[in-house]
Formats: structure tokens, C-alpha cells, sequence
């Protein structure tokens, strides 16, 4: 019972006092913002915590409260923990912390995700693979224990919500989504200023790398799914960093044909990493996935394969059209 859980785990967090909050590396605006309105809850109660990603937090996400004490430096993990909250992700190498996990084996590990593929790898696991995003399952948690929703965390929370529903446009974009956006915008959450920085975060070089990788779309026939590719050059051509090309894959789902979408994408260490999506019920892109040791959501799903790109796609057609998953 989500409710119990979610109870269950506001009881560790009234007993403990330090804690470490984990948004998954590359964090996309579900897992920063459901750090920044986590961390705002843990202010109001008079908590203590620091906020841990891997990796660097994109400039994108700069509006959302305590944004800026997000830190990607390990010597966090030698102070005495209370828990570690981890968010967004369904496993901890995804998280990006398994290593430092490895190291700090007595703290307790609250798991607070929406992904299907989730191995519920925490003592405690708040997973709810039905809801939209990790901060849809945050917004029912501080409903459940009547946590003070002010400002600051409805914009947190409706970050969230926007990026992973695409707009309000892809699968995810379930009734309870949207009456969870309206109550935000009731609290006072900055509809305007999340679109601002969430949607309108073009520049005519990004778009003329999508144009490239537009060119490139062929169907793979057996599958029936329609696939593009990226590679470094193309970023070093159109002077776009890496960062800059999320969107793609989802701008993509609009498209009516095909089984689902793949977009494979160059890495700068030669590993070639596969973004998919479907809009197609009878399809379970999660369960494809992790064919390849990846994860996601049966619409949205990602996984990684060694290069060279013409080699990774051949391998990927091979092993999915084995599995008899989609086609
Ligand atoms: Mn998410």
C-alpha cells in the first residue's frame, strides 16, 4: 500500500536528522525538482541534508529553490548519514552512487521513483510505476502527510511534471496529472517561468542538428521501428554540447508512423547510447531495454551498447527481433 510506505517512511524522516538527497546523473527536471522540493520539506521540518549528484546539474533547472547546493563532490559520502534518499532512478548504477553505496553499507536507502523497471534496491521503497514522474509520487507524499505545499515547491513539483509529460503531450499525461498541475498553480507554482526555461531552450544550432539527424530517419523493416542517429561530428559541426540535445527523441514521438522511435546517440567514450519511445499501447519499451541492461517506462525507455554506431544498430535489430518484443 503506496500510503502505508509513504507514512512509513515520513516516521524515518521525523526520527533521523542528516540526510543525503540523490538525483540520478544527467538529471532531467523530474529528478532535480523532486530534490529541490524534497530539500525544501526537510527545511521546513528543521532537517539537515546535502544534495548529491554525480554529475553537474544543467543551468536549465537554475529557477528551482536549493538548485544551487546540489554538489557532485564525493567527500559528502564520509559524513555520518542518517539515509540516503534517492530519487528518479531504478537502480543505483543509474543513480550513479553504487560505488559510493558499496562504501557506506549500514545507511538506510529510501527509494523514491516511478519507473517500471525499478529493482527496489531501498529499505524503503516508494515506487509507483503508474504515476507521470517522481515528483507526482512527492506531491501524493506530502498529501499523505499533510506537508505544507508553499510556492517555491509547486514550481519544484510542477517542473517535474512538465518535463516528464513533455508538455502535457506524451502517455504520462494521466487526469491525476493534470489536477495535480491545477492545485500547483492554485499554490502559486510559476507556470510562465518554468515555460520559459523548460520549453523555450532552443537555439538555431540545436535546431539545425535536429535537421541532420531528421535527414537520417529510415524505418527498420522487420520492427517496424523508425530510427535516426547522432555522432560526435555532427555535435563538433553545429558547435552543440551534449547537454543541448535532450528533446530530440521526444519531439520525435510525434510522429504517427512506426512501431517506436530510436535515437542513437555517439558517445564521447565510443559506447552508443539508444533513447526510445513509443506512443503504442501493445508496446513495452522497458522490457526492451533491459535487453540491453537498460531501463525506463514501457513509453520512454534507454539503454547503452558498445560502438561503432553501424555495428551497435545491427546488434540492437538482431537481439530484438530474437525476443519477438515489438514487430
Ligand atoms: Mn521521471
Amino acid at each position: 500500500m503506496p500510503h502505508r510506505i509513504a507514512k512509513q517512511i515520513h516516521n524515518e524522516i521525523l526520527d533521523k536528522d542528516n540526510f543525503l538527497l540523490v538525483a540520478h546523473q544527467n538529471p532531467d527536471g523530474d529528478a532535480a525538482s523532486a530534490v529541490s522540493a524534497f530539500s525544501q520539506m526537510l527545511e521546513q521540518m528543521g532537517k539537515k541534508y546535502t544534495c548529491f549528484c554525480k554529475t553537474s546539474v544543467s543551468d536549465q533547472f537554475e529557477y528551482l529553490k536549493n538548485i544551487h547546493l546540489f554538489t557532485s563532490n564525493p567527500e559528502v559520502w564520509k559524513q555520518k548519514l542518517d539515509a540516503v534518499i534517492v530519487f528518479d532512478s531504478g537502480d543505483l548504477p543509474y543513480a550513479g552512487i553504487d560505488t559510493f553505496i558499496e562504501n557506506a553499507k549500514d545507511t538506510m536507502i529510501i527509494n523514491i521513483d516511478h519507473h517500471a523497471s525499478n529493482i527496489h534496491f531501498g529499505h524503503h521503497n516508494l515506487v509507483r510505476d503508474t504515476l507521470s514522474s517522481t515528483v507526482e509520487v512527492l506531491y501524493n507524499y506530502f498529501l499523505v502527510n499533510k506537508i505544507k505545499i508553499n510556492a517555491d515547491m509547486a514550481t519544484s513539483l510542477l517542473t517535474g511534471l512538465i518535463t516528464d509529460t513533455d508538455n502535457f503531450s506524451n502517455g504520462a499525461t494521466s487526469k491525476e496529472a493534470l489536477s495535480m498541475a491545477s492545485y500547483l498553480v492554485n499554490k502559486g507554482a510559476k507556470f510562465k517561468k518554468i515555460h520559459d526555461y523548460i520549453v523555450l531552450d532552443k537555439n538555431i544550432a540545436i535546431l539545425q542538428l535536429w535537421g541532420i539527424v531528421l535527414n537520417r530517419l529510415e524505418v527498420h523493416e522487420k520492427t517496424n521501428i523508425v530510427y535516426t542517429y547522432i555522432k560526435q561530428d555532427d555535435l563538433l559541426k553545429c558547435g552543440v554540447t551534449e547537454e543541448e540535445i535532450g528533446g530530440l527523441s521526444n519531439m520525435m514521438n510525434h510522429l504517427k508512423e512506426g512501431n517506436a522511435i530510436f535515437v542513437f546517440k555517439e558517445k564521447t567514450d565510443g559506447n552508443i547510447k539508444a533513447s526510445t519511445r513509443t506512443t503504442r499501447e501493445d508496446t513495452d519499451l522497458s522490457k526492451v531495454a533491459q535487453l540491453f541492461g537498460g531501463g525506463g517506462h514501457k513509453k520512454a525507455a534507454g539503454f547503452e551498447v558498445p560502438g561503432p554506431i553501424d555495428k551497435a544498430i545491427e546488434h540492437v535489430w538482431e537481439t530484438i527481433e530474437k525476443s519477438e518484443l515489438i514487430g
